[in-house]
């Protein structure tokens, strides 16, 4: 447990365009994930359950839906000096523009800092999914006099290139990095690893952009260094001026900034032994008074059913059902991430829209067939709808979806007319 005093700042991501139209209404940390979550409730989890309660979210967008989110999921006691705070960029004295990167995100919160009282900095990303107890992370730190030290985890040589890859000595100290190298670059970047990862074929060793500064070496450091980006500016650039350390991790990471990973990740929970496991720590998000699931009819198949649902679905399989979701009579939900919706319509409306059949009523369906889809909240898809998303299909935007990589994409409040076919 915590014995250090840290701050923690989420780095809450910027135009967030690689989880398009997901983030189209709502900041990146605010996307749902697990039916029940949000982005953000990953790293904050981690820092509370490794016993930090200082946080700030840094964002460039102070969206309604975030902000409302974190006030209403996190408070703490009047006895606690824990707290998760939004920094969103904003226009000052000093500067009028957006946060031009992780670094300057930073640079530009840190007059927030002053008043807490805090020895190390935590910086984490807002958008991968892991458990880790960071407090073993900063010890390491502590313990082995780094300035800096840097979460790292071995990849293969196909990942390699979307990360920072680096090399350390038998002490743990970094030797060189390099942000996201190119292909031809790799030869020159294996690690020395163990068998069973050189096995795997894991001899790359990534930064999981995960940083531990001590606070005089990070106000320096961001002071004289007028780098926009750790990976790209300050991180390679303090490497041989200051103790750079990595700290190596081995259980599952996986970064969910893009459509395919964010789906992956979501479908990955109902295997029969998730590699995230929502049922070791507490993952923290609001606690809603929600009413049980109603299930009638349906076969269950590796599914995840958050609460408040009724489904009168024939079958669903390998799917994640979200909050408040309605699946009418017949339909069949394979391979999805239906996030679910913000608020029921009551039986007179459903009833209603029923019959008037425009739009329908929010949900699916009855005698549907969905599958490789995400469909945002409050979606509304008709009677005898057919979506089968799938590498027949080319990548596009549409008016109320988007294809990427084979995925169907519903955006949110969406209408998706009876009969339609995908
Ligand atoms: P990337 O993930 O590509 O690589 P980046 O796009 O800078 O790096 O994002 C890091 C995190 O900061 C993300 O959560 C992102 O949303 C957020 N972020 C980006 N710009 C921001 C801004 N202006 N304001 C607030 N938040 C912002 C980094 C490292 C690599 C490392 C990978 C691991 O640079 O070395 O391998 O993370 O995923
Ligand atoms: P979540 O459970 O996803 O955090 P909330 O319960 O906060 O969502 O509700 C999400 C949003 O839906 C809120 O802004 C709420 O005001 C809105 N909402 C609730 N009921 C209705 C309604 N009947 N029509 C339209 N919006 C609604």
């Amino acid at each position: 447990m915590a014995q250090h005093k840290v701050v923690s700042l989420v780095l809450g991501g910027g135009r967030g365009t690689r989880l398009y139209p997901l983030t189209d209404q709502r900041s990146k940390p605010a996307v749902p994930i697990a039916g029940k979550y949000r982005l953000v409730d990953i790293p904050i989890s981690n820092c509370l359950n490794s016993g930090y309660n200082k946080i700030f979210v840094l964002t460039q967008y102070n969206s309604a839906s975030l902000n409302k989110h974190i006030k209403n999921s996190y408070n703490f006691s009047i006895f606690s000096k824990g707290f998760v705070d939004i920094l969103a960029a904003e226009q000052t004295n000093d500067g009028d523009k957006w946060f031009e990167g992780t670094a300057d995100a930073v640079r530009r919160t840190q007059k927030n800092l002053i008043n807490v009282d805090y020895d190390y900095v935590l910086i984490l990303s807002g958008d991968q999914l892991y458990q880790m107890d960071y407090s073993d992370l900063v010890d390491f730190h502590v313990q082995n006099g780094g300035e800096i030290t840097i979460g790292t985890i071995p990849v293969v040589a196909k990942e390699a290139s979307s990360f920072g890859i680096l090399k350390s000595n038998e002490s743990n100290e970094v030797i060189s990095f390099i942000e996201k190298p190119s292909k031809d670059l790799l030869p020159d970047w294996p690690s020395e690893v163990p068998q069973d990862l050189e096995r795997q074929g894991r001899k790359y060793l990534a930064s999981m952009g995960i940083y531990v500064f001590s606070k005089g070496v990070m106000r320096r450091l961001l002071s004289e260094n007028p780098g926009m980006d750790f990976g790209k500016e300050i991180i390679p650039e303090a490497i041989g001026n200051c103790k750079v350390l990595s700290y190596q991790f081995d259980s599952y990471w996986t970064d969910i900034g893009t459509i395919p990973s964010f789906f992956e990740a979501n479908i990955g929970l109902t295997d029969d032994i998730p590699s995230f496991n929502l049922f070791g720590e507490t993952v923290y998000t609001r606690a809603r008074m929600l009413p049980p699931s109603k299930i009638s009819g349906s076969t269950l198949n590796s599914a995840i059913v958050a609460d408040g649902c009724i489904l009168m679905a024939d079958k669903i399989e390998r799917s994640v059902i979200g909050i408040r979701s309605r699946v009418g009579k017949g339909s069949v939900v394979k391979y999805t991430y239906m996030m679910g919706t913000d608020y029921y319509e009551d039986l007179n409306e459903v009833v209603e829209l029923t019959s008037s059949q425009t739009p329908p009523p929010i949900g699916v369906g009855e005698r549907c067939y969905i599958e490789n889809a995400i469909l945002d909240k409050n979606c509304r898809i008709g009677n005898d709808v057919r979506i089968k998303g799938g590498k027949h299909l080319d990548d596009g935007d549409f008016e109320h979806y988007t294809v990427v990589e084979g995925i169907v994409v519903v955006k949110k409040n969406a209408v998706i007319p009876n009969g339609t076919s995908i």
